[in-house]
C-alpha cells in the first residue's frame, strides 16, 4: 500500500506512523507513505496556504493553488509511470467510512493521495476541479483531516496480508463477520481478586470455542443490536442467543455508558 499525505501539520501524522504496526509494516515495505508540507508548494515569500474566506464570517480557508501545485508534484512521477493516484478528502461530508471501505482502500493497487484539510476547510475551487473522493469517518467535527487521514491509513493498512502476525486474528474479528469481540484475558489467574473464567483454563478448545462465542453473541445482542438485525444466523448462534436472552441482560450497555 502506497500513501502520500499532503498537510500543513506533517508533525500530526509523521510520529503515528513511526509507531507501533504502521511503523514495523513500513520497516517490512508493506506500507510506503510519505508525508509532504503544503507550506513548500506556497510561491510566495512568507508560504502563505491559507487566508481568509470571501464573503466574510470566521476561521480560515486553505488556498486553492498551493493545494494544485502539491498534488500536481505528487502525482506526475506516478502518471509518468502510467499510474493513476486516487485522491481522497476527509470531510464530514464524505461517504461515511466503514470497515468495508478499509478493505476497498487497502485492495486497491493505486496509491492514495490524501489531502488533509484544516481550519474551515479548503477553497471549493479544489473540489470542483481535483473532484477527490470524499470520505467521514464519523458525524464529530475535527480541526482538521490530519487524525482521519491516519484513522484511514491505519484501518486500511492492518488488512494488509503480512501486517498483522498471525492471519486468522484477522479472520476471526468483529466487523469482517460483524459480531463485537469477547473478552480476552491474560496472565495471571488471578489479579486483584478477580479470576479467570474457568472455561478457558480448562484446555477443552470445543468449550472455549462455544464461550467466546456466545459472549460475542451477548455483547453484540446488547450493546449493538442493529448489528445482528436482518442476519442469518446458524443454528449454533440461534441456540446461543436464546440461552443469553434467558439469562438477562448483565451488561447496562449505551444507557449506563456515556450515552
Ligand atoms: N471525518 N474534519 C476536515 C476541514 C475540511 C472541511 C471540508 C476539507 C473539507 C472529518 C470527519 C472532520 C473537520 C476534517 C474539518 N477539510 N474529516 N476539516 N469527521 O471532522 O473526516
Amino acid at each position: 500500500m502506497r500513501c502520500d499525505v499532503i498537510t500543513l501539520f506533517p508533525e500530526m501524522v509523521a510520529p503515528v506512523l513511526e509507531s507501533s504496526m504502521l511503523k514495523r509494516a513500513r520497516e517490512k515495505g508493506l506500507l510506503e507513505v510519505r508525508v509532504h508540507n503544503l507550506r513548500d508548494y506556497t510561491l510566495d515569500k512568507h508560504k502563505v496556504a491559507d487566508d481568509v474566506p470571501y464573503g466574510g464570517g470566521a476561521g480560515m480557508v486553505m488556498k486553492a493553488e498551493p493545494i494544485f501545485r502539491a498534488v500536481e508534484n505528487i502525482r506526475q512521477p506516478y502518471e509518468r509511470h502510467g499510474e493513476q493516484v486516487r485522491l481522497l478528502l476527509p470531510s464530514p461530508q464524505g461517504r461515511p467510512f466503514t470497515q468495508e471501505y478499509a478493505h476497498q482502500l487497502a485492495a486497491d493497487s493505486r496509491p492514495l493521495l490524501i489531502l488533509c484539510g484544516h481550519y474551515e476547510g479548503i477553497d471549493e475551487r479544489v473540489r470542483v476541479a481535483l473532484k477527490p473522493e470524499e470520505i467521514s469517518i464519523g458525524d464529530y467535527v475535527l480541526t482538521g483531516g490530519e487524525l482521519a487521514a491516519l484513522v484511514l491509513i491505519d484501518a486500511a493498512a492492518r488488512l494488509i496480508s503480512g501486517v498483522l502476525g498471525a492471519p486468522e486474528s484477522l479472520a476471526e474479528e468483529s466487523f469482517s463477520e460483524p459480531l463485537l469481540e469477547y473478552p480476552h484475558y491474560t496472565r495471571p489467574a488471578e489479579v486483584r481478586g478477580l479470576s479467570v473464567p474457568e472455561v478457558l483454563l480448562s484446555g477443552h478448545h470445543e468449550a472455549i470455542r462455544l464461550w467466546r462465542r456466545k459472549q460475542a453473541l451477548r455483547t453484540t445482542q446488547e450493546r449493538r443490536p442493529d448489528l445482528l438485525k436482518d442476519r442469518e444466523l446458524t443454528l449454533e448462534d440461534r441456540r446461543l442467543l436464546d440461552e443469553i436472552i434467558r439469562e438477562g441482560v448483565r451488561y447496562a450497555g449505551v444507557c449506563g455508558g456515556g450515552g
